[in-house]
């Protein structure tokens, strides 16, 4: 079920997807509407709702109105679905990931942030277009808040297990990393009226399929930390193993001194957001403060 605020336009988005249904050879059945009471007894939500950046804004500008947008839904989803899991895709997404946490009081594992499935995959398709191979063989890894800040991980990056740096040069390979920090951007900045639509969209699919399918993926996603990677009272990318009971582990891998360096950075990008988002929230639900350990 599709939820809008427009109902027409839920009704006509759930039409549209039915429609593609025969050709999918899927049977599912699709509606719209903007009665939040017909996600009754979801297993899983996933929320997208909210502004997308103009281009030049950085996601963080985006956090009061979204914010405001995803109070009420939280509300919802925790009154008519309590026992789902929670995929927050809104942005900033780090940042409304750790809200949703603090607003549901759900256990961490059930409260899941897009960001590294996507990120990592722009990454990958970037790998794909400079070493010319296939995409099948490529796997990267970035880590961190979905911000200009994220660390992508090109040590924890390879083709068919062989290091990228076997394949590509520091400089290609930093073009890359910058290019992976940007992408949001870049097409925003190209469309100019709409952010990025089809990967964010694959992306959620990847991490649907993992919960639905029980797969045990090891995805990157965002998780509310309790001390992994030294940080805690806050909500960033991690790899996670994810399966039927949402963020089923945080994985913590060996970051070398820049790498940690960097996801310090992104940190404390996130740690200033946070710091907004406990002004927009009222004191009974006030947020920790962010402490690394
Ligand atoms: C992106 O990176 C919309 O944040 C999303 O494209």
């Amino acid at each position: 079920v599709l939820i809008d605020i427009k109902d027409e336009v839920a009704r006509g988005a759930a039409l549209d997807i039915q429609q593609a249904a025969p050709l999918l050879n899927s049977d599912s059945i699709v509606t719209g509407t903007s009665d939040p009471q017909a996600i009754a007894g979801a297993e899983l939500v996933v929320v997208s709702a909210g502004l997308h950046r103009k281009p030049g804004m950085d996601r963080s500008e985006l956090l009061e109105s979204n914010a405001a947008i995803l109070g009420d839904i939280i509300e919802n989803v925790a009154k008519y679905a309590p026992q789902s899991l929670l995929i927050i895709a809104s942005n900033p997404a780090d940042i409304l990931t750790y809200f949703a946490w603090k607003r549901t009081a759900w256990p961490e594992k059930r409260v899941i942030g897009l960001s590294g499935v996507l990120d990592s995959a722009r990454m990958a398709a970037f790998i794909a277009m400079e070493t010319g191979f296939s995409i099948s063989d490529i796997n990267a890894l970035v880590l961190g808040g979905h911000g200009d800040a994220m660390v992508p991980l090109p040590r924890y990056s390879c083709i068919r297990g062989i290091p990228i740096s076997h394949f590509l040069n520091d400089e290609a390979t930093k073009q890359i990393v910058q290019r992976t920090r940007k992408a949001g951007s870049e097409i925003l900045g190209l469309k100019k009226n709409s952010s990025a639509y089809n990967a964010p969209a694959g992306a959620i699919y990847t991490m649907v399929e993992a919960i639905a399918k029980d797969k045990k993926r090891i995805l990157p996603c965002i998780s509310v930390l309790n001390g992994e990677f030294g940080y805690k009272n806050m909500a960033m990318g991690v790899p996670c193993v994810i399966g039927a009971d949402g963020i089923e582990k945080v994985i913590e891998i060996d970051l070398n001194k820049e790498e940690t360096t960097l996801l310090k950075r992104s940190v404390d990008s996130i740690a200033n957001d946070l710091e907004k988002l406990d002004m927009l929230i009222t004191p009974d639900q006030n947020i920790y403060k962010y402490l690394p350990n």
